[in-house]
């Protein structure tokens, strides 16, 4: 598997998901980038295996809300992995740096607070374009990615139990 661009991973090295229950927290900033991120993070996910019962959608208003949504879900569900999608997108203030800051430190903590994975699928971009690129244009999509992510690593978690 190519390491640079997973969207062009290899689709049979990626492990069944079927018996996995998947948290997704999306955050609505950004919505025409973050809803591309989430169809991509759905469809894979199915087309590994999990099913519609076992994957939980909740939104939050902004990136730096991903890290408490993510938590919450962790805290009330029985969750293989979650998925923390968001696009942060520089302005003319310093907010892009705080707040990407903030939910890499967020969920980086959750990584080890929790044992079970949290994925970081937040695009930190200097443009609409280029996060739009990263959303199912040339790009590929990161939404995808992220989900091959979440597969894998709670497969490893398995594996090592
Ligand atoms: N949230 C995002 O997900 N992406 C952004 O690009 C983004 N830009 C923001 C810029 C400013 C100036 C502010 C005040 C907020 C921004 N937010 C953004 C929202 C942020 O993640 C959070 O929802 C709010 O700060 C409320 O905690």
């Amino acid at each position: 598997m190519s390491t640079d661009d997973l969207s062009k991973y290899d689709a049979g090295s990626v492990p069944n998901a079927g018996d996995m229950r998947f948290g997704i927290v999306v955050a609505d900033w950004n919505q025409e980038v973050t809803s591309s991120l989430l169809r991509g993070a759905l469809s894979t996910l199915k087309k590994h295996g999990a099913t519609d019962n076992n994957i939980v959608v909740k939104h939050v208003p902004g990136s730096f809300e991903l890290t408490l949504g993510a938590q919450f879900l962790a805290e009330y569900d029985d969750l293989d992995a979650v998925i923390c999608l968001g696009c942060v997108i520089q302005g003319e203030t310093p907010h892009f740096t705080y707040i990407c800051q903030g939910v890499t430190y967020g969920i980086t903590e959750l990584n080890l607070d929790y044992n079970i994975p949290f994925i970081f699928g937040v695009l930190t971009t200097l443009t609409l374009e280029q996060a739009l690129a990263r959303a199912g244009g040339v790009h590929g999509n990161k939404g995808d990615e992220a989900a091959v992510t979440a597969i894998r690593m709670a497969a490893l978690q398995r594996e090592m139990e």
